[in-house]
């Protein structure tokens, strides 16, 4: 195992920790920002430390096309090929298959994608996700899952839940760096109890160093998301991080952190800059409307960014949807929100006072009560 995962405070089910990998360690809470590419768009790695960054994701799939794993390797890994000395995490591959679909053709062997360039093959298994994620260097990497859409009823689901089972041991024996790099499992069943409850006992006797809850944020409703989630953390062993995929709607990670989650990655921060939506604690501003034309407020009063020091949100409506820099400012914002979020989700657990904290964080997000 290459990771240390030390409670530091609780509050009923939430925790704080300090996680302990090879590149860095990082607080619980803890949010990532997605870069796929091996990049965050419009961000540099300096501005991403500046931020709090801890841990950024990359993606197996993605960087196998372009620049491809034999090269990363080669160029002594990703760390060093984009200049980031944190913590580095690679998905699998496994959340291609929905978000990919009609490029993906899955088997018991593994996944067949299209190449969107140039239309050639490229067979993703266990064997060789592994084999380009440990190509690639990141601190912690991902077993390959068998994704199926949360909002699909029907076998499938259940297919998909045994295969992803199997799979993990095609990872776990595939692994050549347990050393440096920590494999987590991933947890699938859809939003069956029962299919969820034999996955999670499936990968606790792996003994992985962390385990991943997969398979939601897919547009099924926030009450079953929850109830999976709350039945998953259950399940998981106390002294391993919990990662929730794809979860990013800073609600969502307020909730899933009173639940017994650490961990969280999404492309919406990022996304939604890029559509000229700033987050805000009362939730979003929309900075393309109208009315922020003479607006010389910052995004936000309370927020120390770099943005907020130094830009109107009468200049950011200028710059938003016209000049990249518009979406460059915006991600710094809502990535040093998430941030923010991260912190205040640790502290607070850490000081005894998440209560007040999640109070707080409702009030300011529903001020109706609704
Ligand atoms: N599996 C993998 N990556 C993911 C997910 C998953 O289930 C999700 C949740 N839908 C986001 N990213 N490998
Ligand atoms: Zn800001």
């Amino acid at each position: 195992m290459a990771l240390r995962f030390e409670i530091l405070g609780r509050f009923n089910r939430a925790r704080a920790a300090r996680l302990t990998l090879p590149h860095f360690t990082c607080q619980t809470p803890l949010f990532m920002p997605v870069g796929t590419q091996g990049t965050i768009k419009g961000l540099t790695t300096d501005q991403l430390e500046d931020i709090g960054c801890q841990i950024i994701l990359g993606n197996t799939y993605h960087l196998e096309l372009r620049p491809g794993s034999q090269l990363i390797d080669d160029l002594g890994g990703l760390h060093k090929f984009m200049n980031w000395k944190r913590a580095l995490l690679t998905d699998s591959g496994g959340f291609q298959m929905v978000s990919l679909l009609h490029l993906a053709d899955i088997t018991e062997e593994g996944v067949t994608f299209q190449s969107p360039v140039d239309g050639k093959p490229m067979l993703l298994t266990p064997e060789e996700s592994i084999h380009i994620q440990n190509n690639i260097g990141a601190d912690i990497i991902m077993a390959l899952d068998d994704v199926v859409k949360t909002t699909i009823t029907g076998p499938r689901i259940e297919e998909a839940m045994h295969r992803t089972l199997r799979w993990i041991d095609r990872c776990i024996a595939a692994h050549k760096k347990p050393d440096v790099q920590n494999l987590f499992g991933i947890v699938q069943g859809g939003l069956d109890p029962v299919l969820r409850d034999i996955c999670v006992r499936g990968l606790v006797e792996r003994n992985l160093p962390g385990y991943a809850i997969g398979g939601l944020a897919g547009g099924e409703d926030k009450d079953s998301f929850w109830r999976v989630v709350a039945q998953c953390t259950a399940g998981l062993p106390e002294n391993k991080p919990r990662y929730v995929m794809g979860v990013g709607y800073p609600l969502d990670i307020v909730v899933c952190s009173a639940l017994g989650a650490d961990m969280y990655d999404c492309v919406y921060p990022t996304r939604t800059a890029r559509f000229g939506t700033a987050l805000v604690p009362e939730g979003v501003l929309k900075l393309k409307q109208n009315a922020m034309a003479t607006d010389e407020r910052p995004i936000d009063p309370t927020c120390s960014c770099m943005v907020c020091k130094k830009y109107t949100r009468a200049y950011l409506h200028c710059l938003v949807t016209k000049d990249a820099m518009g979406s460059q400012l915006l991600s710094y914002h809502n990535l040093s929100f998430m941030m923010r979020l991260s912190r205040d989700l640790h502290m607070s657990i850490l000081e005894g006072r998440f209560p007040e904290f999640v109070r707080g964080f409702l009030r300011a997000q529903f001020p109706k009560g609704d």
